[in-house]
């Protein structure tokens, strides 16, 4: 008989794999991990044996539920400086796009991040990072794009890799080097373009820096042509792609990232009809950023519908940085991706569960509790699953077990 390392019984899961069940629930449920890998999942009842005969370490859970780790597929978590000022600002009134145009918002943030050095920027970064783990988060995805040269892009990007190695969290790292047109470059969006396909991604793809490749596709930042350079030189290295489209304006952002077979478009609130169609036949997945839409206090609501109607999986995230969604709490944004965007509970669950694995293009080994899946899990004293999005400000983790290590919460 085969001795797991760990078996987890006395408690329910939310597998959060399709099928018939909500939740993917096995009530009085039991998982086994050996290595970093989930070896077993099912009804207690159907165990092979005696708990205590079957692996190394038997846990309790006390009636818990499990679920699994919580992914956080959208983030700026590296940068330097604050924006605490601007957000003053913008409730005197100011936009956001005001702020942007007038050498404030992003570029505020370019400034201070290229002036504090990577140590500094990593430290800053641990408490934000740390926030998320709270919540029982598993794996974060982390964007550039404070750097805007060669140089401190891939401090950024180091910085959040090294994080990576650091904690007991998996980091995604994603290029953004079209992100905002930096001051050496006013009114030459065209060469800061040449730059980022000739020089910055590819320098740092070299260097191993990065996994997938972001734009920021709006009237403020890039055009849908320039946007499309930046993803022929990501094909070109065979990174997948994903796009920050129609959060302000649409610009047919949504149908270009599906043209390009992108992992995911993101914030979506003015994606037209078409755009909705193109994500669903290219399987692009629509990360929403409730948080974002909050803190501008924007009234177009994505159009949900729309992406349920046509299939379009549905992945929510914090959007992590300093301007536009000072968000650290993943639970936070499931409760308001209930509120705010009318998602059920199950489906917000899944947006930072099994959806969020594929908009990171790790569905594969991420997401769901599967045999055979990283064993990666958050452990919650919860009545049921839907109690994650009905509170909020309460965080009833119990534990979080990364690639099969357990962390105890308290
Ligand atoms: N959209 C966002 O959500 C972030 N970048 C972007 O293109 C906001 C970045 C910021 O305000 O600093
Ligand atoms: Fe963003």
């Amino acid at each position: 008989m085969s001795e797991w390392d760990a078996l987890w019984i006395n408690g329910h899961l939310a597998t959060m794999a399709p099928g018939d069940a909500a939740y993917g629930t096995i009530e009085d449920g039991a998982i086994a991990v050996s290595d970093d890998r989930i070896a077993w999942v099912g009804r207690r009842a159907d165990l092979p044996g005696e708990a205590a005969g079957l692996a190394r370490e038997v846990h309790d859970l006390g009636g818990c539920w499990v679920t699994p780790g919580l992914i956080d597929c959208h983030t700026h978590l590296v940068w330097g400086g604050d924006r605490a000022r601007e957000f003053e600002l913008r409730l005197e009134g100011a936009s956001y796009e005001e702020l942007a145009k007038a050498g404030g918002g992003i570029l505020s943030t370019v400034k201070a991040t290229r002036e504090t050095p990577a140590e500094a920027l990593y430290e800053a970064a641990v408490p934000r990072l740390q926030s998320l783990m709270a919540d029982g988060v598993t794996t974060v995805e982390v964007k550039s794009g404070y750097g805007l040269d060669a140089e401190n892009e891939a401090k950024q990007l180091s910085v959040a890799r090294r994080q990576g190695e650091a904690f007991p969290v998996d980091v995604v790292t994603t290029f953004l080097g079209a992100h905002a047109l930096p001051p050496e470059f006013a009114g030459n969006t065209g060469g800061y373009i040449d730059e980022v396909v000739t020089s910055m991604l590819p320098q740092a793809h070299a260097r191993g820096l990065v996994d997938m490749v972001d734009a920021f596709c709006e009237t403020i930042a890039f055009s849908p042509e320039e946007t499309a350079r930046v993803f022929d030189k990501a094909r070109e290295l065979d990174l997948p792609v994903k796009l920050h489209a129609d959060q302000l304006s649409d610009l047919n952002g949504a149908a270009l990232a599906a043209r390009y077979g992108a992992l995911s478009a993101e914030h979506l609130e003015w994606t037209n009809d078409a755009g909705i169609q193109a994500m669903a036949v290219a399987g692009t997945v629509a990360v929403l950023l409730p948080g974002a839409f909050y803190q501008l206090r924007e009234t177009k609501l994505p159009p949900i519908e729309g992406f349920r109607r046509a299939g379009v999986p549905i992945a929510i995230a914090t959007d992590c940085n300093p301007g536009s969604a000072p968000v650290f709490s993943l639970l936070l944004m499931v409760n308001m991706a209930c509120i705010l965007f009318r998602l059920t509970p199950e489906e917000a669950l899944a947006g930072v569960t099994r959806n969020a694995a594929r908009a990171l293009g790790r569905a594969d080994r991420l997401g769901t509790l599967e045999a055979g899946k990283q064993a990666d899990m958050a452990v919650w004293r919860i009545d049921r699953p839907a109690d994650l999005a009905y509170r909020i400000g309460f965080n009833p983790l119990v534990s979080r077990v990364k690639s099969g290590h357990v962390t105890r919460v308290s």
